[in-house]
């Protein structure tokens, strides 16, 4: 029994780092535990063994994850592996297995083929129990990786407390803007403060775990390099100042050299008009002080990996158009894909090429996510753009059209694509579709 976890900040796990495959295996029970966000600030919620985020779990590409779910939650559950293409039996939703009841368990068990920062979660009452915690990060190395310093991982979290300090229960209005949290945490934990030491360069690997909440980076203004997306490196570094992270969605980045021993760099958002209904503000999630001076080992090599095109230069003829649409009802709003809520989309072959037209009909951002594959963004608003990463989860801001191209490999099965709003997906802004041979 192995389970790796990894601290806070670790030294490097970069450099190259061949050995044979392993099993790597996790557990992850699931039950009700007290979540300390801050010192004495406890709240009643649901993590993985306890804790949360839950383990994060380490692997090298090429290893075999095998994560045993014991369910002690009152309800049902299951877990879904965010980015992994995985065979779809283990993709954690309802298409493809039984919620795992109140007092059973469920081995998942496949191989990991990408070094990335990957995160799972609940697949199951998400708005409900992704909120409570249920949700934990995966980092997979890869066997040539850039060599830092030293790696950080930063997990996102936004938490909506009631007046009385405990997990709020869902509103009305969540259901139509996502929910937005009042207390901001990084690892679970409120205004983390962490140390970089002048002149070294840190891997930092953050996920957005929050439900709704887009984050506006910023490093005090300063500049930083973007080394990798959803699925690893992308192409080339670039620098800076500031980036987007929709809800779900992973970057990797190069943090420093910083010079200015003592300095105080906020860890912050700035402000992000995602929908019309919300006001954009600064927030500060935690702090980055600059330490006495170190010696530097890292090296970034200016090409990271190599991203071939799926699509040609050119003008992109889609293959299928996915319409992101809303409905006012009764009880608020419905989400909708092409006009129905859970719609049941048309297959795809193994092999062939997918071109899909993502239209955004509303006044609001939606972050789309792909179960499985990874996809490259290949024009926004028709005008053709470079790949240069990976992705699984993109952005298709309010009335925009993004596009999308990838090829399925072959891993049969019943996949989905939803918003991650988990309260837009919740209300229909999904799709399911089986991949045939
Ligand atoms: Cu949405």
């Amino acid at each position: 029994m192995t389970t790796h976890q990894m601290p806070l900040s670790s030294p490097s796990l970069s450099g190259p780092s061949s050995r044979a495959p392993r099993e790597i295996h996790v557990d992850l029970e699931a039950r009700e535990t007290v979540w300390e966000m801050a010192p004495g600030r406890r709240v009643s919620a649901w993590g993985y063994e306890g804790s949360v985020p839950g383990p994060t779990i380490v692997a090298h590409a090429g290893d075999t994850l095998v994560a045993h779910l014991v369910n002690n939650l009152p309800e049902p559950t299951s877990i879904h592996w965010h980015g992994l293409r995985l065979p779809a039996p283990m993709d954690g939703t309802q298409l493809v297995q039984r919620l795992v009841q109140p007092g059973d368990s469920f081995e998942y068990r496949f191989a990991l083929p990408d070094a990335g920062t990957f995160w799972y979660h609940s697949h199951a009452n998400e708005t409900v129990q992704i909120e409570r915690g249920l949700y934990g990060a995966l980092i997979v190395l890869g066997a040539d990786e850039p060599v830092f310093d030293a790696d950080r991982l930063l997990v996102l979290d936004d938490v909506k407390l009631d007046r009385h300090g405990n997990i709020a229960k869902t509103a009305l209005f969540d259901r139509h803007s996502g929910r937005e949290g009042n207390v901001l945490v990084i690892n679970g934990r409120v205004a983390p403060e962490y140390q970089i030491a002048a002149g070294q360069v840190e891997r930092w690997r953050l996920v957005n775990a929050c439900s709704a909440r887009y984050v506006r980076l910023s490093l005090g203004g300063r500049p930083f390099r973007i080394i990798g997306g959803d699925g690893g490196l992308r192409d080339e570094p670039v620098t800076v100042t500031e980036l987007l992270l929709p809800a779900a969605a992973r970057v990797e980045l190069a943090v420093g050299p910083f010079d200015d021993e003592d300095a105080q760099i906020a860890i912050e958002s700035l402000p992000y008009r995602r929908t019309a209904m919300k006001r954009p503000r600064r927030d500060v999630w935690g702090t980055l002080r600059v330490g006495p001076r170190a010696p530097s080992a890292a090296s970034i090599p200016a090409r990271l990996a190599t991203i071939e095109p799926l699509v040609p230069p050119g003008p992109v003829t889609p293959t299928r158009t996915v319409r992101l649409g809303a409905r006012m009802t009764l009880h608020g709003h419905d989400w909708l894909i092409n006009d129905q809520q859970h719609h049941h989309d048309a297959p795809v072959k193994v092999g062939e090429l997918q071109v899909w037209d993502l239209v955004n009909q509303t006044g609001m951002d939606h972050p789309f996510h792909l179960h499985g594959f990874f996809f490259q963004v290949v024009a926004i608003d028709g005008v053709p753009t470079i790949p240069r990463s990976w992705d699984d989860t993109v952005n298709v801001a309010a009335k925009k059209r993004v596009t999308i191209a990838f090829r399925p490999d072959d891993r049969p099965g019943q996949w989905m694509y939803h918003c991650h709003i988990l309260e837009h997906h919740a209300a229909g802004m999904m799709g399911h579709f089986e991949v045939v041979r």
